[in-house]
């Protein structure tokens, strides 16, 4: 920073996250580099707010994280002699820029819109890009003072390309990184990772768009001099004294775009051991679902077997498109087992919920869409969180935690909680059908609806109801 050694504190909020801070990452090397000190922490720490420190870069992520993120910066405001020495950027900063500079209390640090990719960002003439430097390894070992462990901490994690082409209104890409970089050397920057912090096991991609690169032949064709060709896959280690083999995997974690899918880059994406080949499953619309079914035999075709989507829900979709859309999952996997080109061809799938980048919602994860209600969510939440937020291939798997039928599916929507999540016991004890007689049987059920959508089960006043309308509403006291 100047002339003499500054001590740099690098926080990243302790929400629960998969990957390593890669921002804060770069930063420690920029700092390393011109011979700073450099701590990192996850969270909050006493004996590090205690001490003064000459600037503090804390990371930011998902947008809903707002809270947490907040009162991390005003954790550590006073551990610098000036506010303006506490820099915070990354995913929230970006997105939620204009909320964050109105925000009381943190007034005068300093915030940072999207990506460190242009020279003297941090510090006049440093003529340094922070955006291209290795990321710092060495910061995320877990050990004493670095006690969180990351999810993913074997990979490479690097980018192809940078921002997309396109700007679908959900997602925030374009402002993160709003030009379209078709080409980044990944050779490179894993050529460099390995150098200073060793071998790592697999290769993770946040590219947002990779197959709208025209560039994507020679991207494919890195990763497979990097060793992650399909015939390529196994990375082979010591462990007390042991020898070990283990298969590395290339991920797109991001996923592909299903209308960009054709013949000729499927070809490319079957030359690299990718697993999974994720593909978006953004929209329900019929023309929607059959250019993605089509991207999927196409991999499926072409000898991908390990292939998963990410099933977007709670945007203009409806609760019965989702059923849909996961059948039709299934049913591919029937096609395929069904024929021997394809056998061994598996697609699983990942419904997501949405939740917008800008306005309120963002900060909090309640929006609702058009179509959907909070008890409609909260139905999804559970069966999700039974079988792991994933949908197996096996219809048999799908009938039993989304329903044999669109009525039955219907039904789950509406269904006490806990009868969805302790299926087996209340159907056998009788108490489901109970709650489903007494609710076919009552006609007028528009004083009980609202309650119901509302998901607001937690006290409900049962002395407000008739006695039919009592008997259905009876089964959603939590405690019955
Ligand atoms: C990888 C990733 C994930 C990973 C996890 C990420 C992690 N770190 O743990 C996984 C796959 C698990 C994931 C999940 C989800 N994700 Co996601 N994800 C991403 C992705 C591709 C990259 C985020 C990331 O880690 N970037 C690494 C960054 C931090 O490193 P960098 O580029 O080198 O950083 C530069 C700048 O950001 C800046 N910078 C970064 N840090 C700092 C710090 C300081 C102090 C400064 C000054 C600068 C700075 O400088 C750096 C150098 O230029 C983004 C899309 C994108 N292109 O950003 C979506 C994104 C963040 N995800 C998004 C969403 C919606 C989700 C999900 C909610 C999806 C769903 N519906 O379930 C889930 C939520 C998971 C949960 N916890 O509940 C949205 C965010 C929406 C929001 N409201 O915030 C994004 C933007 C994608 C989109 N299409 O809109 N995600
Ligand atoms: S194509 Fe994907 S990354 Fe690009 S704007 Fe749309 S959702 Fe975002």
């Amino acid at each position: 920073m100047g002339d003499k050694m500054a001590k740099i504190l690098l926080i990243e909020p302790d929400y629960k996250n998969k990957y390593p801070p890669l921002g804060l990452m770069k930063i420690s090397t920029y700092h390393k580099q011109q011979g700073d000190e450099v701590v990192f922490y996850k969270g909050k720490n006493k004996d590090l707010r205690d001490e003064k420190w000459d600037r503090i870069y804390i990371a930011t992520l998902f947008t809903f994280y707002w809270k947490k993120t907040i009162d991390t910066i005003k954790f550590y405001l006073n551990s610098v002699e000036n506010s303006s020495n506490i820099f915070v950027g990354g995913v929230m900063a970006t997105v939620l820029y204009d909320k964050l500079i109105e925000e009381e209390d943190i007034k005068g640090i300093k915030i940072f819109k999207g990506l460190l990719d242009k020279p003297n960002m941090l510090n006049p003439n440093d003529n340094l890009i922070v955006d291209t430097l290795t990321p710092d390894y060495s910061i995320i070992e877990h050990n004493e003072t670095q006690k969180y462990k990351y999810p993913v901490d074997d990979a490479y994690i690097a980018y192809a390309t940078k921002g997309c082409v396109n700007k679908c209104e959900f997602c925030v890409v374009p402002t993160l990184e709003p030009k379209y970089k078709d080409y980044i050397s990944i050779k490179e920057q894993v050529g460099k990772i390995k150098e200073k912090y060793g071998e790592k096991r697999d290769l993770l991609l946040l590219d947002n768009n990779v197959l709208a690169s025209n560039e994507l032949e020679r991207i494919i064709q890195d990763i497979i001099d990097l060793g992650y060709g399909v015939d390529d896959n196994f990375f082979r280690y010591e462990k007390n004294g042991r020898k070990i083999s283990r298969r590395k995997y290339v991920d797109f974690n991001q996923g592909v775009d299903a209308r960009l899918i054709n013949e000729e880059n499927i070809r490319l994406l079957s030359k690299i051991a990718i697993k999974p080949l994720r593909v978006a499953f953004d929209h329900a619309e019929d023309s929607y679902v059959s250019i993605y079914s089509k991207a999927v035999r196409l991999a499926a075709n072409h000898g991908i077997k390990n292939l998963s989507n990410f099933l977007l829900f709670n945007f203009k979709d409806t609760p019965q498109d989702l059923y849909k859309r996961i059948k039709i999952n299934i049913e591919l996997n029937e096609e395929f087992e069904a024929d021997d080109k394809t056998n061994g061809a598996k697609i699983f799938s990942f419904p997501m919920r949405y939740s917008p980048p800008k306005g309120s919602h963002s900060m909090d994860r309640k929006f609702i869409g058009k179509h959907w209600e909070p008890k409609y969510i909260r139905t999804i939440q559970c069966i999700l969180a039974a079988t792991h937020g994933v949908v197996g291939p096996k219809r048999s798997f799908f009938e039993k935690a989304y329903g044999t039928s669109m009525d039955e599916f219907n039904k789950l929507l509406l269904m006490p909680e806990d009868y969805i999540i302790y299926r087996g016991s209340h159907k056998d004890s009788g108490d489901t059908d109970e709650w489903w007689n007494s609710f076919e049987k009552l006609e007028d059920k528009s004083r009980i609806l609202p309650t119901i959508l509302s998901n607001n089960l937690k006290k409900i006043d049962l002395n407000q109801f008739s006695e039919d309308e009592k008997a259905v509403m009876i089964h959603y006291v939590p405690s019955k």
